[in-house]
């Protein structure tokens, strides 16, 4: 970490390199666990990163499982953080072009839907978008389902390391005035590279305290 770091980000670095363990799968609803501890959502577009992204908050390499190929995740994966446990992380299957059958994924769409909608602990969702691609109509979707539920989300612009630094100034502006108009997002985004390290620090800092609003 540098030494730029903040008070927050150093505690969050400091709970988030202790205890994280795998709780369980969730492949419906009737098996997910009892809600007792605040909850972060990863959610976003198959292979955006967001198994990535959780095994570079949790400073693990392969917590999360993750692949080239979209639609590694398939069901609702739980971590918990801390000991005694005081955040979930929810790797969650991704939505656009994963490689399974149709059925199947409107399966994940249903169970990804209907958590996001009804969880009383889901303390903040993490909308993932690529950097190289902003934002895409399942992206908008997604939002605009979220802005009508109660919980807010983070954009969190993934594979920063993967473009020109030019070309990722015209992406952030893009997506953050399009996020102005989703009322329940907010406003900064956080820019982000799982293989660089870059926007990690921050983004673990605001998790935590998003996770400690809720408790
Ligand atoms: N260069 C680069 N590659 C990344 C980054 N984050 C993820 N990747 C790669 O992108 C691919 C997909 O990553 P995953 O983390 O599995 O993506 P996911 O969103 O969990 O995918 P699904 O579970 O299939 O929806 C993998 O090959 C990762 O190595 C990043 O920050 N930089
Ligand atoms: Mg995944």
């Amino acid at each position: 970490m540098s030494d730029t770091s903040t008070p927050e980000e150093r505690a969050a670095k400091k709970l988030f390199s202790g205890r994280v363990e795998f709780l369980l799968s969730a492949p419906q609803l009737k098996f997910l666990p009892e809600p007792t501890v605040p909850e972060i959502a990863f959610c976003g577009r198959s292979n955006v990163g967001k198994s990535s992204l959780l095994n570079a908050l949790t400073t693990r390499r392969s917590i999360a499982r993750t692949s080239v190929t979209p639609g590694r995740t398939q069901e609702l994966n739980f971590f918990e953080v801390g000991e005694p446990t005081k955040i979930r992380l929810v790797d969650m299957p991704g939505y656009g072009f994963a490689k399974a059958p149709v059925k199947v994924v409107e399966r994940w769409k249903q169970l990804v839907r209907t958590y996001l909608k009804g969880r009383q602990v889901l303390a903040r969702t993490l909308v993932l978008v690529d950097s190289r691609h902003g934002l895409k109509d399942v992206d908008r979707a997604m939002m605009k389902m979220l802005d009508e539920t109660a919980v807010s989300y983070r954009i969190v612009l993934t594979k920063a390391d993967k473009i020109k630094a030019s070309e990722l100034e015209k992406t952030v502006a893009a997506v953050a005035e399009e996020a102005k108009k989703h009322p329940a997002a907010f406003p900064e985004l956080h820019v982000t590279s799982a293989e660089k390290g870059m926007g990690i620090d921050a983004l673990r800092a605001a998790v935590v305290a998003d996770a400690e609003l809720a408790a």
